[in-house]
């Protein structure tokens, strides 16, 4: 059986993808906070192949065929543009479905749990905390190639994987519900923080304000550009291949810029107890800056350009709130391993947060001098 609590039969699980061999093992891998990701081996005539399966996540991803259609899609056009231009190693470059004996790229198990399966992307590595600025460059570049990429996307509109996912607004009216509920009676704990977001609700409408007004417009985005989303690769240091495209849908690119920014610039791991090591440190934004620009300059408009400093602090409040609502209302939507995960996340970003409230003209000024 598998259903979400107990441990899925792993061996069954890869059987209905078209996998060559024999099954050797499965066990869990990476440090998502969403989706149940495992790493397949299978023995083929002798050599060691391993495979990416996944369940999907149906709670937080309320369409799984919707899912799959765009990432089909998306990796389809990537995958075309990568051939057409020529590029080495294209299947180590852009996401490979396995697909079922049917052609399909998905499987319902007994239970009713979505599964799916993806080529093993090997001698690359994800990061779950920034190295260096040479890495911090080589992640946005590959984002900001993922946008470039994506730009001439064929219609019709992909579909919205998780509605309004990055609607800062909505973001803070639905903490602000979970205040008022406080259904675990967690808002005593948090009053600092609260405060903390109550005090800088102003910020939520920004973007928001100038998409209405037409100065900003929709992409094609990723919408989860953390750092621990781009596999680096182990020999070059290259940011080789994009991951996790579930959310991969229409968006502001500024999301992606500012999502990024959020990992790629603090030295420290997401869930840092020890606040006094975090903060945004300028060399690695400055990295990030010049990455982004290196592969998506030229699509992006002089709004979008003024605002890259900005959507570092947005997008990073806005995770904040996120992991602060998900503490309140009892964690029930991201992955937690401890007591108080999501407050200890919350507080991390809250600190970014500060850090470049801090730094905010510095950064801005670096990036007039990146546009040149
Ligand atoms: P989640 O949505 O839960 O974050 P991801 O798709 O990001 O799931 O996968 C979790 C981790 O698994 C990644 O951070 C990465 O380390 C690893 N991973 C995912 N896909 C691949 C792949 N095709 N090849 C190698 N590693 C992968
Ligand atoms: C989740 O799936 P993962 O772990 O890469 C989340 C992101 C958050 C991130 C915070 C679908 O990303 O939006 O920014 O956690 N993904 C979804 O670390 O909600
Ligand atoms: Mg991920």
């Amino acid at each position: 059986m598998n259903d979400e609590t107990s441990k899925p039969d792993l061996r069954y699980i890869s059987g209905l993808f078209q996998l060559y061999g024999d099954f050797l093992a499965a066990t869990p891998y990476g440090t998502g906070h969403i989706n149940d990701t495992y790493a397949a081996v299978y023995d083929q005539s002798g050599s060691s192949v391993r495979y990416i399966l996944q369940r999907i996540n149906h709670h937080v991803f309320k369409d799984p065929p919707a899912v799959m259609e765009n990432i089909n899609r998306v990796t389809a056009h990537v995958r075309r543009k990568l051939v057409e231009t020529g590029a080495t190693e294209v299947s180590r470059r852009v996401l490979a479905l396995v697909p079922t004996p049917d052609g399909q790229t998905w499987t319902k198990d007994v239970a009713g749990n979505y599964w799916r399966c993806y080529l093993f992307i090997e001698k690359a590595r994800t990061y779950d905390q920034i190295e260096s600025a040479p890495q911090a460059f080589q992640a946005a570049r590959a984002f900001g190639a993922f946008q470039r990429l994506l730009a001439d996307l064929p219609a019709p509109r992909l579909r919205d994987t998780i509605p309004e996912f990055h609607h800062t607004r909505k973001r803070f009216d639905t903490l602000r519900a979970a205040i008022q509920a406080d259904v675990c009676n967690r808002a005593a704990g948090v009053k600092r923080e609260i405060q903390f977001c109550l005090e800088r609700e102003a910020l939520v409408d920004v973007l928001l304000g100038l998409q209405t007004r037409g100065l900003l417009h929709e992409r094609v985005t990723h919408n989860d550009t953390k750092l621990n989303n781009v596999m680096i690769d182990d020999a070059t240091g290259e940011g080789i291949c994009i991951i996790d495209l579930d959310t991969v849908m229409p968006g502001l690119a500024l999301y992606d810029f500012g999502d990024l920014c959020r990992s790629g610039t603090r030295p420290t791991v997401e869930d840092e107890r020890d606040l006094s090591k975090v903060e945004m440190r300028q060399d690695l934004f400055e990295a990030l800056v010049h990455g982004f620009l290196a592969s998506a300059g030229e699509v992006l408009n002089a709004t979008e350009r003024d605002h890259l400093a900005f959507s570092a602090k947005l997008i990073t409040f806005e995770i904040g709130i996120r992991f602060l609502t998900d503490h309140l209302q009892g964690d029930r939507y991201f992955k937690t391993h401890r007591e108080s995960h999501n407050a200890d996340r919350a507080r991390v970003q809250f600190k970014m947060v500060e850090s470049i409230e801090r730094n905010e003209r510095a950064m801005h000024r670096l990036v007039q001098d990146a546009c040149g």
